[in-house]
């Protein structure tokens, strides 16, 4: 069993769709981000970042408990685990590897970075910078997905997971120009695990 510590944010919900893709067992832990829960000193014993997503895995592949936070890092360890999430062919992999990179340096970073801005310092040039370079990432992920149905090639994998939480924020009215990742989103949006994903409580 796996458990996610987390709350109602993107970074949570990429984890939470690679949990729901693979089908691996999980239960949630919240960790209230307004009552600043990611402070508290049993919080910060696992991660001492005092962020979220985090996962405790109690059966690791390799026989020990692992504690894991980065969004992106447990992706890639749910991915090893399932063997799901990432093509096995190695150029298909290394194309996956290299679009999950975009998703989260040049599209989720900036994006949190301007918000988090916005939100702290009341500064609104953070949002604007954050939402240029989202529009330059888009426009990376509009070429893939013209070439392939997936973010990760032929199959829904971790960089769709990735991407789904930071699209679905930024809204359908940034897609209008963006034909194929509008095609993408609708997908990823009907699919049971991301609909499961969305619904989770904490
Ligand atoms: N790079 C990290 C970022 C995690 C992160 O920024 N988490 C936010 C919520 S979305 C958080 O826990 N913020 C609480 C805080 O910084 O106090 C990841 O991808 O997991």
């Amino acid at each position: 069993m796996i458990d996610l510590y987390g709350w109602t944010t993107g970074n949570t919900y990429r984890v939470l769709v690679a949990l729901e893709e693979t089908g691996l067992p999980y239960k949630t832990t919240p960790v209230n981000l307004r009552e600043r829960d990611q402070d508290r000193p049993g919080f910060l014993a696992l991660n001492p970042m005092g962020q979220v997503p985090l996962i405790i895995d109690n059966e690791a592949p390799f026989g020990r408990k692992i504690t894991l936070s980065q969004s992106m890092a447990i992706l890639l360890y749910l991915a090893e685990k399932s063997g799901q999430l990432l093509p096995a062919a190695r150029a298909e992999r290394a194309h996956a590897l290299e679009t999950l990179s975009l998703v989260m340096t040049d599209l989720v970073a900036p994006v949190n970075f301007g918000l988090s801005l916005e939100r702290e310092e009341g500064s609104s040039a953070g949002l604007a910078f954050g939402e240029a370079r989202a529009m330059r990432a888009l426009a990376g992920i509009e070429q893939r997905l013209g070439a392939c149905s997936f973010l990760s090639g032929g199959r829904f994998g971790a960089a769709d997971c990735a991407a789904f939480p930071m699209i679905h924020l930024l809204g359908t009215g940034r897609l209008k120009d963006l034909p194929a990742t509008l095609r993408w989103y609708r997908e990823a949006q009907d699919r049971a695990s991301v609909q499961r994903a969305l619904a989770a409580i904490f």
